[in-house]
């Protein structure tokens, strides 16, 4: 078993295959996640690869196939750096669990979200080599890692439309924050899909194939889907495929149940919205939302990062909740009650968050 390298303070949901955020605080001094702080979101066990023998196919409705070794990969295409947020589609699930049970998941709390650096080729410029035709829609990544919550078993995998794919900030990348790409997170080569959900971002992904139909695969075609809240036995193709991050937030300090001194608190946090949304502001209240102070926004290192965002409440003397909400460019106002985003599988959390706190 290859040990992921993280904070020995990290919340860990399953340690096989390795599931694990870390605590709110963690997130909050840094717009690029520490690499040991970075969440792991993992099906199966991690595979066995080797950056030696690792071979990218790229097949499917392209003129020239492409067997490319990570050599190859370096060489051949010209290396581009991305700042990019990951989010996983079940990011904040707790809160849904919290009005509706959701068995068979994992109750990820605010952590299941994170932003590096990244570095690798541009899946367009690969695209482009192998000669895409342009009758293709979709653009498929696999990986070997087998996950046995799939039907069948099966290794995980996804799709993005061609759009996105021959967009430009799409990396098969193999650095992460200037270092080498760690194996928790894909080495030798992982896609990064900035602004889609983070299931898109297939890690240690071997095959890319270029179809007429999104992915088959179990992780696109049946999980990973936005399903109505009545979906009793949901199979392949129900509901809607999760792409695009919908616009989200979180308080990271103070900690929920933390004790603070009562009068004016620094409260931090993150805001986030996938593809060419942005954050436009955030709103905090400690009165619950008579009252709302609008947080400062940190600056955006690039289009596919959170923003950070820092605010001071007034805390009184017992226990008060903490509440913020935020909006994107498209004026979108996140929904408040977590009650009215519930789905079977728990996607998509993204009412406002609230901690609790006693002013002392
Ligand atoms: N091969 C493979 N890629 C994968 C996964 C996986 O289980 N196997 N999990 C996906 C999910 S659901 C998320 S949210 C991100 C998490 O990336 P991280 O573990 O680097 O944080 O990886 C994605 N890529
Ligand atoms: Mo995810």
């Amino acid at each position: 078993m290859i040990s992921p390298a993280k904070r020995d303070d990290m919340l860990v949901h399953q340690s096989e295959p390795y599931n694990a955020e870390p605590p709110r605080g963690a997130l909050a001094d840094d717009v690029v996640t520490p690499i040991a702080a970075f969440y792991g979101r993992n099906h199966g066990t991690f595979p066995d690869t080797d950056a030696a023998t690792w071979r990218l196919c790229v097949g499917g409705m392209v003129d020239r196939p492409l067997e490319l070794s990570l050599d190859d990969l370096r060489s051949r295409f010209t290396r581009h750096e991305e700042i990019a947020t990951l989010q996983c589609a079940g990011n904040r699930r707790a809160g849904l669990m919290a009005v509706h049970d959701i068995p068979g998941q994992h109750p990820w709390g605010p952590g299941a979200t994170s932003t590096a650096r990244w570095a690798g080729a541009r899946l367009a410029d690969v695209l482009d080599a192998a000669g895409l035709d342009p009758a293709a829609t979709d653009i498929a990544f696999d990986a070997p890692d087998v996950a046995d919550e799939a039907d069948p078993p099966q290794g995980f995998g996804g799709s993005i439309g061609v759009g996105k794919a021959t967009a430009g900030e799409v990396l098969l990348a193999w650095e992460m924050n200037g270092e080498p790409l760690p194996v928790a997170h894909g080495a030798p080569v992982r896609v990064v899909v900035p602004g889609h959900i983070g299931a898109r971002s297939v890690k240690w992904v071997e095959t890319i194939t270029a179809r007429d139909r999104p992915s088959d695969n179990f992780f696109q075609a049946t999980a990973y889907r936005l399903l109505p809240a009545d979906t009793k036995d949901p199979g392949p193709g129900d509901g809607v495929a999760l792409g695009a991050v919908a616009l989200n937030s979180e308080i990271l300090r103070p900690d929920d149940g933390d004790e603070v001194p009562a009068g004016p608190t620094a409260v931090t946090g993150y805001a986030f919205a996938g593809e060419d949304r942005t954050i436009i502001r955030v709103d905090v209240s400690a009165d619950g939302g008579d009252t709302w102070v609008q947080a400062d926004l940190d600056e955006q290192l690039g289009p596919w990062t959170w923003r950070l965002w820092h605010a001071t409440v007034d805390v009184p003397a017992g226990r008060t909740t903490i509440t913020a909400r935020a909006w994107d460019s498209s004026a979108a106002l996140q929904p408040e009650h977590p009650a009215s985003v519930w789905n079977p599988k728990g996607y998509v959390n993204n009412s406002w968050p609230a901690v609790t706190v006693t002013g002392r």
